[in-house]
């Protein structure tokens, strides 16, 4: 059966999906059994193919912003593995310098900014970004990711009310994992179709399964497509799941474990695989490969942050606070 995207694309989408879950997983071993990552963690594993989706419909330049639980779209972006271990480790050769951890992933170079722990602050920052790349004239579509417990933040109002007004270049992007902490979406409003809280503000919106990179695509390129053309934001609810706690320290007594094998029978990295082999893209040996040479890179990151320098105390009031004025132009 022909498929509707490329040998190629699927390769990617299995080869960043494998790199995020590789890299977390690692990552939560060093912090678990050996102790050498402290602070909060959240875990992205079982949401890969949002980041997969997204960064095909996409170009490098549009720019990305989302919560705390952002290792998975920095790697996407291309922020290096190295990189993103050794902020964890809190290590000076951190994407930001050591002093973000996990929650604070950032790097200008590859248009990723931020990691924010404020849940629902970055819609606002996200629509701010949206409003710089129509201002400047640029062609960039902003990707403004949020949870399903962001939703229900009032920033996101007022933001919708002014991206639709401006017209903004911006797709949010509720990646809605059915819990906030311990809490369902069922438990937070009457309304739990969050795509539908664009209807007030006229907003075109989207709710598809966010298990597979092939609709998440689809989806996220018919909102860039509006963008691009001037048309203005889109909300899109992908559904999603995550296999593991909220946060590292999560007993998880709100969900049971049939629940969590339910989602981990649609794995997206297992379906992608099936699609690449019954399509022969790439035989199990390829593919075994692959997970190899990625192992190898998250290994490497392992000795990279082990090796680094912990930042020097001259740093810690860099890059805090920035004490300049900046001039605006006002047409
Ligand atoms: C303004 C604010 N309120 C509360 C918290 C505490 N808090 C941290 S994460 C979280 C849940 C957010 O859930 P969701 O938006 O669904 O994202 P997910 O963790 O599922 O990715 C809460 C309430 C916070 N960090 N900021
Ligand atoms: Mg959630």
């Amino acid at each position: 059966m022909a498929t509707k995207f490329s040998k190629e694309t699927y390769l990617y989408w299995y080869e960043l999906m494998q790199l995020i879950r590789q890299f977390e997983l690692k990552a939560e071993e060093m912090y678990k059994m050996a102790g050498k990552i402290r602070g909060f963690f959240h875990a992205y594993v079982g949401q890969e193919a949002i980041a997969a989706g997204c960064m095909t419909a996409t170009q490098q330049d549009d720019p990305f912003i989302t919560a705390y639980r952002d290792h998975g779209l920095a790697l996407a972006k291309g922020v290096a593995p190295n990189a993103c271990m050794a902020e964890l480790y809190g290590k000076a050769t951190g994407c930001a310098k050591g002093k973000g951890g996990s929650m604070h992933f950032f790097s200008l170079e590859h248009r990723f900014f931020g990691g924010h722990g404020i849940v629902g602050a970055q819609i606002g920052t996200g629509a701010g970004l949206a409003f710089a790349e129509k201002y400047k004239g640029t062609n960039n579509v902003a990707l403004c990711f949020f949870g399903d417990g962001a939703a229900r933040q009032g920033i996101l109002h007022e933001t919708f009310n002014l991206a639709m007004l401006w017209k903004l270049p911006v797709i949010f992007i509720c990646e809605n994992n059915n819990y906030a902490m311990g809490t369902s979406v069922e438990r937070t409003s009457n309304v739990i179709d969050i795509y539908k809280l664009a209807d007030a503000y006229e907003m075109p919106a989207d709710m598809v399964d966010g298990m597979t990179p092939e609709n998440v695509h689809e989806a996220v390129a018919r909102a860039v497509k509006r963008a691009r053309q001037g048309d203005g934001p889109t909300l899109l609810e992908l559904k999603t799941y995550r296999y593991k706690g909220h946060s590292i320290s999560d007993p998880q007594k709100y969900r049971s474990k049939e629940e969590v094998d339910e989602y981990k029978d649609q794995d997206p990295i297992t379906k992608v695989k099936t699609t690449i082999l019954s399509n022969k893209y790439a035989s199990e040996e390829e593919l075994n490969a692959i997970d190899t040479r990625i192992g190898a890179v998250v290994d490497a990151s392992v000795k990279f942050a082990e090796e680094s320098p912990w930042p020097d105390e001259s740093e810690v009031l860099k890059d805090v606070y920035i004490d300049q004025q900046y001039e605006f132009i006002v047409d």
